[in-house]
């Protein structure tokens, strides 16, 4: 495809700050595809004849990030899907989460348009996480994945978002609020940006 024809919007934020939670409300109001890198990663994983099952898991598991030739394939993929389709815009979520990924996205991909950065502390993070690892059947919704989670997002994520932040391309929204006033929030910050 031509990446002119195309809009990416990154979506980041530790884990359990309400990524997909706001993606699934942008996708109400607005055109928008949502991909979650982490929801496809687990599709991968489970999906029959795939030969990444048995490393998704583990690297899920603890935390780690995938090397980033599965995750970029997978969400390139799901992009010529939805284009064909004749969609335009997209919500790329929990992905990049890496500098090198970063790179290699918007060189081999599309450059992004803006990142939209969630942030609040980790105490918020952790009871969200466990309250959701009651029912999600979540492999790493448990506290010793999620202290690995708060970890890879603190030294591999960040810089990211960090470099971003240079670019004058991060959004950021404070994710502590309830789930309505955050997208508000949202909203308040991107309308100008979505035209
Ligand atoms: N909730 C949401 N917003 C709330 C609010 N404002 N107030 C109160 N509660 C709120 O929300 C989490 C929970 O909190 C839900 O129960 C929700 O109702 C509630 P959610 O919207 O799911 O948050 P999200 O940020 O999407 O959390 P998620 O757990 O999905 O974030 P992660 O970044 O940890 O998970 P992801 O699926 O992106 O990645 C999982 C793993 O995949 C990674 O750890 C990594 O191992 C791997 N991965 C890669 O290797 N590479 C990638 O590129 C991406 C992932
Ligand atoms: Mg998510």
């Amino acid at each position: 495809f031509n990446p002119k024809d195309v809009k990416v919007i990154f979506v980041l934020g530790g884990p359990g700050v309400g990524k997909g939670t706001q993606c699934a409300k942008l996708v109400k109001d607005y055109n928008f595809v949502h991909l979650s890198a982490g929801d496809l990663l687990r599709e991968e994983q489970s999906r029959e004849g795939t030969d990444y099952g048995e490393l998704i898991k583990s690297y899920i598991k603890d935390g780690k990030i995938v090397p980033m030739e599965v995750t970029i394939v997978l969400l390139e993929n799901a992009m010529k899907r939805n284009i064909a389709d004749g969609k335009k815009s997209f919500l790329i979520d929990g992905f990049p989460r890496q500098m090198d990924q970063a790179l290699k996205f918007e060189e081999v991909v599309v450059p992004s348009q803006f990142t939209l950065f969630f942030d609040t502390d980790e105490d918020t993070l952790t009871k969200r996480l466990l309250e959701r690892g009651k029912t999600s059947g979540r492999s790493d919704d448990n506290p010793e994945s999620i202290l690995k989670r708060f970890r890879t997002f603190k030294e591999t994520s960040m810089p990211v978002v960090n470099y971003f932040d240079g670019q004058k391309k991060v959004v950021k929204v404070d994710g502590g609020k309830s789930i309505d006033a955050v997208y508000k929030d949202v909203v308040a910050h991107i309308a100008n940006r979505l035209k």
